[in-house]
């Protein structure tokens, strides 16, 4: 069984890799895959909107409700998420709706929702 999962892992890298290093050739399938990564978090809450709510928490730092181009940078590295600048800066676009370049709570929740 430990084998089993250290395999996955191991896949899962790989993969990772593969779509850091072919960013430019692929950025829309490797944001696909950034954005499933987020969307997987949502399994340990009892809703979407749990979800959206600690999301919120762990990545607005400063508290102002809205989560900015730096918070979302340094945030996706607390949930174990690394990426491009490149693919960060497709990422945080697609949440922001409104294009001001900050993503608030109904964004994420919306975003989150929209895809399942
Ligand atoms: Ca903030
Ligand atoms: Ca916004």
């Amino acid at each position: 069984m430990a084998g089993f999962k250290f395999t996955l892992v191991k896949a899962d890298e790989y993969t990772e890799k593969y779509m850091e290093d072919n960013g430019d050739v692929f950025p829309t399938a490797s944001v696909d895959f950034l954005f499933e990564k987020i969307k997987l978090g949502a399994k340990n809450y009892q809703s979407l909107q749990d979800y959206a709510v600690n999301l919120m928490k762990i990545l607005d730092k400063n508290n102002d409700g809205f989560v900015d181009v730096s918070e979302f940078s340094a945030g996706l590295r607390t949930l174990q998420i690394f990426c491009s600048p490149h693919e960060e800066h497709l990422l945080l676009r697609r949440f922001d709706v409104n294009g001001d370049g900050k993503i608030s709570i109904e964004e994420f929740y919306n975003a989150l929702a929209a895809s399942m």
